[in-house]
Formats: structure tokens, C-alpha cells, sequence
């Protein structure tokens, strides 16, 4: 039986204490304040990120994990392991999946699949727990990864909100003319992943009402009594999570509903205030 590893880049953000039950190994992504990196989830923490933030100057920015550190975590694992999935966030927005992949090739002795999420965050992490459960099972490599494109293939939905587009389009994950339209009609659209890149989903003009939109394409798409699993996830709006989460819960009487967050690496190109929720059907 073949030995699976999985590992997942630091931006599906699941809690240490879940990655270390259920044996998933995470590579962080770094953010950079004037010069000085830190690698988030290790180095960095969510909170004190934003902190941060709120103190310097000069705004961060972000990078994928370098090749030579993919490197030495496959090598490390192939002492252990005959084969390991990779899970990255979108190749539409970082570097990451193609570094994943470069690796892969240069280490021998274990045989990496790369797994594009085509998003990033709790979406993202569901992929990861599912490629962790099918490895405790006994999967092989090629079996995890036909799953995970079946999921892929039956749509994970996820839909997010920003307080200023301006973030996203200073890192260059908006084109202009979406910036523009967005600001220009003092819009918050309401956006989400097409074909690996952010995009507008619908332009709605308040908070209130993208929420409401969303909550909307919930119900079109899950029963009240469907099982499920949702998560709503948040930059430092943990009051506005925990009313969402306590909606949901009500809504959706036998869903699983938890609370995640844009960490650093995320929030760097999101901004705070923003807000998002996704779900799958079990
Ligand atoms: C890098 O520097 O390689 C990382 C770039 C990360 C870009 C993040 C853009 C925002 C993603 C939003 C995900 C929302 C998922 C629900």
C-alpha cells in the first residue's frame, strides 16, 4: 500500500490543531512588511498581522513559498512516504502551484500530484480534508487526486465581499476596468473565482445587500434540513462571522457551520473588513 502525504499551502488556513490530527502537512506563504518576512501561520498570526497593519506605514505584500523549500520538505517526506498531494491555492493568483510542481520534479524517491484549487482559504481547505481523510483510508495518490477533481467538477460555491477594491487591484488581482466600475458607481460587487481568477459576481450597492444576495443563492442551492458543511469566513470582523454563522445555523438545521479567517496572506490582498462564505453539500 502506497503511503500518501498531504500537504497544503498556509492559505486554506486550518488550525494547527486539526492539521496536527489529522496529519496534514502545511507550507506557509509569506508576507513582507518594508523588507522584513514573515511566514505566515508560523511567524506570523492572523491578529497580530492586522495589528500590524494598522501600525505601519508602507502596506505588505505577499509571496509563494520559494522552490528550495518545497525542496527540502519533499525530501524530508520522502523518508517517509511513497507519494504526496499537494493541495495550493489558485494558480490565477500565485506562483505557488507552478513552484509545487517544479519542485516535485526535481525531488526522487517520492512523486508529488499538484492539486489546483482554482480559490484559496476554507474552499480550498475542504479539498484538504478530503484528500487527508481518503490518505487515512489507505487512497493512492492518482485515486485522491480523481477525487478532488470530482468535487472540483461538482463546484464548491464561495462568494466574498471587500470594504476597497483598491487592495485587490494594488496587488494586481483586479483589472482596472473592474476597479473603476466598482468605484466609480460606489458599487460592492459581490465576487467570487471564474476560471482561476477573481472576478465580479454581481455588482450589488451595500453590504447588506450582498449578504442578502448570498444568503439567496444558499437557498436556491441547499434544503433547509440538507447536510452540509459551511464555513464563513472573515478579516477582522469576528461580531459580523458570529451573527452570519448564527443565521446560517438557524436556516440550515443540519449543516455544519464554522467561522474561518483571510489570514495574512489573503487579507493583505483582501483588506479588512471583508467577508466571505462558501459550502458543500455532504
Ligand atoms: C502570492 O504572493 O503568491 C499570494 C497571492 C495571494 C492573492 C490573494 C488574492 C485574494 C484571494 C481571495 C480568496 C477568497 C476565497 C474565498
Amino acid at each position: 500500500m502506497s503511503k500518501v502525504a498531504v500537504i497544503t499551502d498556509s492559505t486554506s488556513y486550518i488550525p494547527e490543531h486539526i492539521r496536527s490530527e489529522k496529519n496534514i502537512v502545511m507550507i506557509p506563504l509569506n508576507v513582507i512588511f518594508d523588507n522584513e518576512t514573515y511566514k505566515e501561520e508560523a511567524e506570523i498570526k492572523v491578529d497580530d498581522f492586522y495589528e500590524m497593519v494598522s501600525r505601519e506605514e508602507k502596506l505588505p505584500k505577499t509571496s509563494q513559498p520559494a522552490i528550495g523549500e518545497l525542496v527540502e520538505l519533499l525530501e524530508e517526506l520522502s523518508k517517509n512516504y511513497d507519494e504526496a498531494v499537494m493541495i495550493t491555492l489558485s494558480s490565477g493568483i500565485s506562483g505557488t502551484y507552478q513552484s509545487a510542481v517544479a519542485a516535485g520534479e526535481m525531488v526522487e524517491g517520492i512523486t508529488l500530484h499538484v492539486f489546483d484549487s482554482e480559490i484559496s482559504c476554507s474552499p480550498q481547505a475542504f479539498y484538504v480534508l478530503k484528500a487527508s481523510e481518503l490518505a487515512s483510508k489507505g487512497a493512492n495518490g492518482y485515486d485522491i487526486m480523481n477525487e478532488l477533481l470530482q468535487m472540483k467538477s461538482n463546484g464548491i460555491p464561495a462568494y466574498f465581499l471587500v470594504d476597497d477594491l483598491n487592495h485587490l487591484h494594488r496587488g494586481g488581482r483586479l483589472n482596472t476596468a473592474q476597479l473603476f466600475v466598482g468605484n466609480l458607481l460606489q458599487i460592492k460587487p459581490i465576487l467570487h473565482f471564474d476560471d482561476k481568477k477573481i472576478v465580479p459576481f454581481e455588482k450589488v450597492r451595500t453590504k447588506k445587500k450582498a449578504l442578502k444576495r448570498i444568503f439567496d443563492l444558499m437557498d436556491e442551492d441547499l434544503k433547509a434540513d440538507e447536510r452540509a458543511t459551511i464555513s464563513v469566513i472573515h478579516a477582522k470582523r469576528e461580531d459580523d462571522a458570529v451573527e452570519i454563522a448564527e443565521e446560517l445555523r438557524g436556516k440550515f438545521v443540519n449543516a455544519d457551520v464554522s467561522i474561518s479567517y483571510f489570514g495574512p496572506v489573503i487579507g493583505t490582498h483582501l483588506g479588512e473588513g471583508s467577508l466571505g462564505i462558501t459550502w458543500i453539500k455532504e
